[in-house]
C-alpha cells in the first residue's frame, strides 16, 4: 500500500498547488480579518486561496487574550459569529465573549465550504510586481525557510491579493508600502481605525486586520475581534466591485 500512498499523495498535492498557480484573489494570513476576507470571497465565487505559514489557521485569534480561552467583540459585530454558530456569552458593557479556537475553525470552515483553498506551512516572501501593480505572490516553505536554506521560491499569481498578516503586515513591507507600525491602545479608536484604513494600498494589493493599522500607525486594541471581521469584510466588498 505504501506506493499508493506516496501516488495519491503526490498526485493530489501537485493537482492542487498547480491549480493555485493562478487565483482570482490570494489572501496571505488565516487570521481573523484573513478567513472573514476569503470567506465573503468565495461564497461569491471568487476563486481565492489563503496562505498561511502556520500549521494551524485562526492568527492571534487563536491564543484569545494572553493565552485565556476567551476573546470578545462588541454586541454590534456579531452578526457573523452568529451566523456561523458560534457561541457567544453576553459579558462585560456589551461585549460578547467566545471561545477563539471555536470562532477561528468555524471562520475556516466557513471559508472552506464556500470554496475557498487555504493551503499551511508557505511563506510569502515577496511580491510579483508589473508596472508598478501587484499581480500576485512569491512563497516558500516555511520549514526551508526557518532552516536557512537557499532554495528559490516559486510564484503565485492572482488578480488581487490581501496583505492580512497581522502586525507584520509583511507583504506590505515586501510591496515597498510604508508600514509606520501599532500606535499604543486605544480600543475603540482601534477598533474603528482598522476598518476605516483598510483599503487598496498599491495597485492590485490591499491591506485587511491588524496589518491595516500598522500601516497607517494606528491604534492597537487587545483581544476584542470585531474590527478584524468588519476589515475582511470590508477588503472582500471592495474587491468584489472591481473583478
Ligand atoms: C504567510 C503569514 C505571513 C507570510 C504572517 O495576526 P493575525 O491574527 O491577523 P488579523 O489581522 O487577522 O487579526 C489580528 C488579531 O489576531 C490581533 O492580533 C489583534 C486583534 N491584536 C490586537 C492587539 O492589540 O495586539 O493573523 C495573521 C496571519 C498569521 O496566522 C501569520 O502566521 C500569517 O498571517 N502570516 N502567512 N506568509 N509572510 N506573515
Amino acid at each position: 500500500m505504501e506506493r499508493p500512498i506516496a501516488s495519491s499523495v503526490l498526485r493530489k498535492g501537485y493537482e492542487v498547488l498547480n491549480d493555485r498557480a493562478r487565483s482570482d484573489v490570494i489572501v496571505v494570513g488565516a487570521g481573523p480579518a484573513g478567513l472573514t476576507c476569503a470567506y465573503e470571497l468565495a461564497r461569491n465565487d471568487v476563486k481565492v486561496t489563503v496562505i498561511e505559514r502556520q500549521l494551524y489557521v485562526g492568527g492571534g485569534m487563536t491564543g484569545g487574550g494572553m493565552f485565556l480561552p476567551a476573546g470578545v467583540v462588541m454586541e454590534e459585530d456579531a452578526e457573523l459569529l452568529e451566523e456561523l454558530g458560534v457561541e457567544l456569552e453576553p459579558a462585560e458593557e456589551g461585549l460578547l465573549a467566545f471561545n477563539p479556537v471555536e470562532a477561528a475553525i468555524k471562520l475556516a470552515h466557513a471559508a472552506v465550504e464556500a470554496g475557498a483553498v487555504i493551503l499551511v506551512g508557505l511563506e510569502v516572501e515577496d511580491v510579483i510586481e508589473r508596472q508598478g501593480r501587484v499581480e500576485g505572490v512569491v512563497v516558500n516553505w516555511t520549514a526551508a525557510k526557518r532552516a536557512g536554506m537557499h532554495v528559490d521560491p516559486l510564484p503565485m499569481e492572482a488578480k488581487f491579493t490581501v496583505d492580512a498578516t497581522g502586525h507584520e503586515a509583511s507583504v506590505c513591507r515586501c510591496a515597498g508600502v510604508e508600514v509606520k507600525g501599532e500606535g499604543p491602545m486605544w480600543a475603540e479608536r482601534g477598533e474603528e481605525l482598522v476598518e476605516k484604513h483598510t483599503r487598496e494600498v498599491k495597485p492590485g494589493l490591499f491591506v485587511a486586520g491588524m496589518a491595516a493599522s500598522a500601516v497607517r500607525g494606528a491604534y492597537r486594541m487587545g483581544p476584542i475581534f470585531g474590527g478584524m471581521l468588519r476589515s475582511g469584510r470590508k477588503a472582500a466588498r471592495e474587491i468584489l466591485e472591481r473583478l
